[in-house]
């Protein structure tokens, strides 16, 4: 379900305008139809926050979904309560941080497996719980139909599957009939509808890059003339800095950072950090428009909301 409002200030920033020009530009001269989207989904293309209220994660959808047992939401907790320091560990030795992530999700998926949940729960849990699409999130599928997307989450893709389900219903298409759109999540095998593994590896924080070149490749070996074959312009989407890693294995002509700054009030260093890694920071839970708007000027069109972008481009 998309926000219906959206009270927090939006503000666009772009550290290297220059930069961000020349990068533009470059794209508008290659053309809408060498362009990509790669996005993350927790608190990129979904908000943050709800009136002031922390809104829901993949993971939080479905521990205050009630569908699952009392067991396993308090066991949730104590993970998470042991691993959420030591993802946020900016000091701990990459190769030590990469196995207790795995460790982290495969224990999470386990637990998962072990209370069955079927895709009709999967639906409710989506349906019910405080996953809020940004503002805008309708035009970009809509405007986006032939610029190839994927959604690459560490979340569950259940959930997002679902989430994108709810969605499209509510604005009268499917899931399936969008063009060029795929999910590279945690994705479910089911027997009798229940849930019974989880694609193997898993994607957790650490080892999105290797999960992008694996779909890269495998689209490739499957045809020849698909689209998702990687384009070389990319816009890549994320709300951490370890969302660019989605990049770390593939070459491109053009990349456009975008990066989701949520939580601003908890660490005003944060901008400077951001300001180094993305060309782009949408602050709080402003909208998707400067993403609509880029797709606009590489399509040749007049940005339609074009307040965001650099002057000459409007
Ligand atoms: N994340 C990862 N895991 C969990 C979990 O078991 N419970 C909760 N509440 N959150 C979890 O979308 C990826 C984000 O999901 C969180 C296994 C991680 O903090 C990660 O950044």
């Amino acid at each position: 379900m998309e926000a219906e409002f959206n009270t927090e200030e939006e503000i666009v920033f772009k550290h290297n305008q220059a930069e961000l020009e020349e990068k533009i530009r470059n794209i508008i001269k290659d053309g809408i139809d060498t362009v990509q989207i790669l996005a993350d989904f927790d608190m990129t293309l979904t908000r943050d926050r709800v009136g002031g209220e922390k809104a829901s994660s993949c993971f939080g959808a479905l521990t205050h979904s009630g569908l699952l047992s009392d067991e396993y939401v308090e066991k949730n907790k104590k993970n998470y309560e042991k691993y959420r320091p030591i993802e946020k560990d900016p000091h701990l030795d990459l190769q030590e941080k990469e196995a207790l992530m795995e460790e982290w999700w495969e224990k999470e998926c386990d637990d998962i497996i072990n209370e069955g949940p079927s895709h009709e729960d999967f639906m409710k849990m989506a349906s019910s719980c405080k996953i809020y699409f940004r503002n805008g999130i309708s035009e970009l599928l809509e405007i986006r139909k032939d610029v190839p997307m994927l959604v690459v989450s560490a979340g569950i893709g259940e959930i997002i599957k679902a989430s994108f389900e709810v969605l499209t219903n509510d604005i009268d298409t499917n899931l399936s009939s969008l063009k060029n759109f795929s999910i590279v999540s945690n994705l479910g095998v089911y027997e009798d509808s229940k849930i019974v593994a989880f694609n193997q590896p898993l994607v957790n924080v650490m080892n999105k890059s290797s999960h992008v070149k694996k779909f890269i490749d495998a689209q490739k070996e499957l045809d020849e003339e698909n689209h998702h074959h990687l384009r070389g312009n990319i816009i890549v989407m994320g709300d951490v800095i370890e969302d660019l890693r989605m990049i770390d294995e593939i070459s491109y002509d053009n990349i456009i950072k975008v990066g989701f700054l949520n939580n601003l009030e908890v660490d005003s260093h944060l901008e400077e950090v951001y300001e180094k890694h993305f060309d782009i920071i949408i602050q709080h839970d402003g909208n998707l428009y400067p993403i609509i708007s880029l797709l606009q000027l590489f399509a040749g069109e007049k940005m339609s909301h074009g307040d965001k972008l650099p002057d000459d481009f409007r």
